[in-house]
């Protein structure tokens, strides 16, 4: 029998790609999308959808009773820089959605979920390279205090109540299908749309910012295999550290002129800045490594190819 999924939040950036997938692996009606507002016409079309509040927790659970869910993959979230905007709604949307479903699964109702971290979780006294897995965690925006929060409760749920939820700490996504929103790490895909079209970018990061990122396909095969994984083989029950590439906006734009010659780029650094400043420059990942075999398989040379064949 093939397994009945629900994603929350499927009309975002990794939601319609995840939500794409997982109905190409366990079939259309298997993997019901939801979300506050309505998606994509390729997402619309090719399978069940509901709209839903992640934190209205009666639609949440009438929905995963009616269409017997087994996993959900919570992907609503109000990210970085709109979190900071809107601190009180940022909190309430990250946390209530999580704890919706943390207790479904607490009471059975569920079997498995996915919940996403971010490297938002680490803060500016945290080692800046090669951030390990366990180290100091004072983040300073409240999407990574939320994240951070949400963290523990994961271990706490999987500890107490046996809760099979498993997380990684995503960076920065790159991805052409579904434009992001409201990220710190999102210039490294406006980059592209706005070379394409004007031959110009203004960077809202300074030149030398170093972030650590990860192409999207990458970024879904790590969420599959995490899902697929045995579960004694997940040992880390808050979320796991992920390391796609690093780079700084300066040497994005120097691969991008390699293919569009006449591409310029200024910076114009804005409170983003101090959000960036406050993240890791790279990811140590050797627990995803070595609990379930997670390797990149994505540089900066190739997904830098790839997103201008396919935005062109
Ligand atoms: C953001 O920039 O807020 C996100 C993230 C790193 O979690 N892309």
């Amino acid at each position: 029998m093939p397994t009945k999924i629900l994603v929350i939040g499927a009309c975002g950036q990794i939601g319609t790609e995840l939500t794409m997938r997982l109905r190409e692996i366990h079939g259309n009606d298997h993997v019901i999308a939801g979300d506050i507002r309505e998606g994509n016409e390729m997402l619309m079309k090719s399978g069940p959808f509901e709209i839903m509040d992640a934190m209205d927790a009666d639609k949440v659970e009438n929905i995963c009773l009616h269409y017997e869910v087994e996993e959900v993959y919570l992907m609503a979230a109000m990210l970085s820089a709109t979190g900071e905007k809107f601190p009180d709604k940022a909190w309430k949307l990250n946390m209530n959605s999580l704890f919706n479903v943390l207790d479904l699964a607490k009471e059975g109702k569920i079997n498995k979920i996915f919940w996403p971290s971010s490297i938002a979780v680490f803060g500016p006294t945290t080692p800046k390279t090669n951030t390990p897995q366990h180290t100091i965690m004072e983040p300073s925006t409240v999407y990574g205090i939320s994240k951070q929060t949400g963290e523990r409760w994961c271990e706490y749920y999987h500890e107490k109540y046996g809760v099979d939820v498993r997380s990684i700490r995503y960076p920065g996504l790159i991805s052409w299908q579904t434009l992001p929103g409201g990220g710190t790490t999102d210039y490294a895909i406006d980059i592209f749309h706005q070379a394409l079209e004007n031959n110009s970018y203004t960077s809202f990061l300074s030149e030398n910012t170093a972030l650590p990122m990860m192409y999207m396909e990458d970024a879904l095969r790590a969420t599959l295999e995490i899902m697929d994984a045995p579960a004694d083989q997940v040992k880390v029950r808050s979320s796991y550290n992920l390391s796609g590439m690093s780079f700084t906006p300066a040497e994005l734009a120097n691969q991008i002129k390699k293919h569009l010659p006449d591409f310029s780029i200024n910076y114009e650094p804005d409170s983003r800045q101090q959000i960036a400043d406050s993240w890791p420059s790279s990811i140590e990942d050797t627990a995803a490594r070595e609990d379930w075999k997670w390797t990149a398989r994505y540089d900066l040379e190739k997904v830098v190819v790839e997103m201008l064949e396919h935005l062109k």
